[in-house]
């Protein structure tokens, strides 16, 4: 039998709703990561109106792991934004999405009185090859500036380890290079709490604020504490603005905003992380030896290594091990940074993927006397022998690393660096207690990391399954080439023909199909080749994409893959408006490009009896004839589109269930032990 719940808990219990999140102005509740930057803005709002300034919030972006679901989360939201005046307007792509923000920075250049709200507020978010698609209207922005009662975080969600990407990603030095101070919260709370600092920051200096999620903290869930003032915010009082201040204005010359920007924004916002700390020593003892910096999921991940090894923070501090947190890891506050690293003797930066605090840091401490600076390790360890300059000087660093910079680190890892780190220190003399505890602790770490090998090398049954397409999938057709050719392929859940036995070789950026042939077609004896193109993406920017191969004239057919959603990232609509985008819609700006052909392929041709509007001379044929079609196709010359048209299974079955499909009254059954898995 189940003990009765407390009293207490029962009857907080009794109250608890999962809108809390979003409808509880102070208090606790549980939510993601996802969810805490749906409640962000709504906090900034009521921020806002208790400092008695009528704000409007907007939010715009383009969705991609880890943020594929934020979009769906804001539309479920909807009802709690709109009360709060934060209004989520879809990107067409993260480029245009980035420049609608950048319009909400622009307000006061309206005519007089046009103005409703005192302030916009606004968030932009992308996956990181959004991030890395935007970085001229994200220069352009920041360099232009932002409002008092407005400012503007980018949020990046990046993807390490390539998990759910074509290329691995570190949005950190994209926002640098835009010259976008860089907060990494660790926690589902630290991206309110830090998400209102990007807010308040943004607004003091006049700059964008980036704001790096990574899977692990933003797909986490947590209880989180609701409370608008919880940050108390510091506005520096050592920092002098400039006469005409820091803020956008018009007409405005490149390089007085250049001037601004490099002279005084960004001493603007280091000011302001200096004055809220928002970079912070977490632990210290009388006699540290050895700092450690950390950031973000770097953070959580070296704190757990370090108690893996054993070294709770009483033991940390007997041993001399100063730990610093760092929050905003672009610009590296000096003050906070030279406050931690005083009476150091070395400090060991962990972050995952290329250095950005650590090459700070070096430059920080480069000038300062010898007998006070502390040695300073991160990817790489010392080198053996004597090495005048850094890690370029070497040959090459690689076999020297300490803690890698290609896919992510693991506490396994850290652990390993501080034990060798602290070994060199002289912290952990042969014989010691300690010592043998620590080793004990690293051979189980090391026992661990061996059974996961063994399992990886062994391949055990289902360890490392290839992703596959579902059950009825489009795809699984669409993308089959007829003998003798070969595909190109896009971004989407049809990249996965690039692993099947379907011809399909190379790929591209989301917004680049077919393109490559551009660069190879005049170089080589090949006549033609199929391009693979999901209807999102088309969306996107993949109608340029074919642009560029109408004006180059090359011979290449798209298969546009009408599968009527972007489900590689959820199942959206396709077609950021109301009415989504049809397959007519597309035949006609084919037509109007000047595309040579056009075909509509499709498992269900009787419903284009009723369909009207699509251009003249265009053929519907059914999905059976696919081959024949495309081998008509490649004999054409110059640009050909056939678009595939079948809605995605797993979509159909979401419609289904919402009712707005029919279910079907014929029923397919699998004999397991005959079937091939071949998906279709
Ligand atoms: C610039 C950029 N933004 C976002 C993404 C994330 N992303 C990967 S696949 C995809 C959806 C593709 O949808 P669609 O073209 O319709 O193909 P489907 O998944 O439906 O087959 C998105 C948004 C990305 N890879 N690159
Ligand atoms: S989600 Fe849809 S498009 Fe993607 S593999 Fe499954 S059925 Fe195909």
């Amino acid at each position: 039998m189940n003990a009765p719940l407390p009293e207490h808990i029962r009857r907080a219990l009794e109250t608890v709703t999962l809108d809390d999140k979003y409808s509880l102005d102070y208090g606790r509740a549980f939510m993601s990561g996802v969810q805490a930057l749906v409640k962000l803005p709504m906090l900034q709002r009521l921020r806002d109106a208790q400092q008695g300034k009528n704000t409007a919030g907007f939010i715009s972006g383009y969705r991609g792991s880890p943020l594929g679901g934020y979009d769906q989360a804001l539309v479920k939201a909807s009802p709690y934004l709109k009360a709060q005046n934060i209004v989520f307007q879809p990107g067409v792509n993260e480029e245009l999405a980035a420049t609608a923000l950048w319009g909400t920075q622009q307000l006061g250049f309206a005519p007089a009185g046009t103005q409703k709200f005192d302030g916009v507020f606004g968030i932009w978010y992308g996956k990181g090859p959004g991030v890395d698609r935007c970085s001229d209207v994200f220069k352009h922005a920041n360099m232009a500036g932002t409002t008092p009662w407005g400012g503007v975080i980018a949020v990046a969600g990046d993807d390490h380890i390539s998990k759910s990407s074509t290329a691995a990603h570190q949005s950190d030095h994209i926002f640098k290079a835009c010259g976008f101070p860089v907060f990494f919260p660790s926690t589902v709370q630290e991206i309110l709490d830090l998400g209102l600092h990007a807010f308040a920051l943004s607004r003091y200096a006049g700059v964008w604020s980036g704001l790096k999620t990574i899977q692990e903290i933003v797909e986490s869930s947590a209880t989180a504490m609701i409370d608008p003032d919880r940050v108390q915010i510091q506005i520096p009082t050592d920092f002098e603005m400039p006469p005409g201040g820091v803020h956008i204005r018009w007409p405005d010359h490149a390089l007085d905003q250049e001037a601004r920007l490099f002279d005084t924004k960004w001493y603007a916002a280091l000011a302001y992380i200096r004055a809220n700390r928002l970079n912070y020593t977490a632990l210290q003892g009388p006699n540290d030896r050895l700092g450690i910096m950390a950031s973000g999921k770097a953070w959580n991940d070296t704190r757990q290594a370090l108690l893996d090894l054993g070294l709770d923070d009483d033991a940390c501090r007997a041993l001399g091990i100063r730990l610093h947190k760092v929050g905003v890891v672009w610009p590296l506050e000096a003050q906070l940074t030279r406050e931690f690293a005083t009476g150091l003797q070395e400090i060991l930066v962990v972050e995952e993927k290329r250095q950005v605090i650590e090459y700070q840091l070096k430059e920080e401490l480069y000038n300062w006397r010898p007998d006070v600076r502390p040695n300073v390790v991160g990817k790489f360890d010392e080198g053996e022998g004597d090495f005048s300059g850094g890690e370029w000087a070497r040959p090459n660093p690689t076999a020297n690393t300490l803690l890698r910079a290609n896919a992510d680190l693991t506490p396994a890892l850290i652990a390993r660096a501080i034990a060798k780190r602290l070994r060199r220190l002289g912290l952990l003399p042969a014989g010691a207690d300690l010592t043998a505890r620590i080793d004990a602790q690293l051979a189980i770490l090391e026992a661990k990391q061996n059974a996961l090998n063994v399992i990886e090398v062994a391949g055990v049954k289902g360890a490392d399954r290839q992703p596959w397409f579902c059950s009825g999938c489009p795809h699984n057709t669409s993308t089959v080439v007829p003998e003798g050719s070969r595909a190109m392929a896009g971004i989407g859940c049809h990249f996965m023909a690039t692993w099947m036995d379907r011809a399909t070789v190379g790929f591209t950026q989301m917004g680049g199909e077919g393109v490559p042939w551009t660069g190879q077609q005049p170089f080589s004896t090949e006549k033609h080749v199929f391009a693979n193109l999901g209807d999102g993406t088309y969306f996107h920017s993949g109608l340029l994409a074919v642009r560029q191969s109408i004006a180059a004239g090359v011979n290449i057919t798209y298969k546009i893959l009408y599968n009527d959603a972007v489900a590689m990232t959820g199942g959206q609509q396709v077609g950021e408006r109301p009415e989504g985008h049809s397959v007519v819609q597309i035949a006609q700006s084919m037509r109007a490009e000047g595309a040579r052909k056009i075909t509509i392929v499709t498992d269900e041709p009787e419903k284009y009896a009723h369909i009207h509007g699509l251009p003249e001379g265009i053929a519907i044929q059914h999905r059976d004839t696919l081959d024949a079609v495309q081998r008509e196709f490649r004999e054409l010359e110059g640009t050909t589109v056939i678009i595939y048209d079948q809605t995605c299974a797993t979509e159909k079955r979401r419609r289904r269930k919402r009712g707005s499909l029919v279910d079907p009254a014929k029923r397919v059954v699998i004999n397991e032990l005959v079937c091939e898995g071949c998906g279709d």
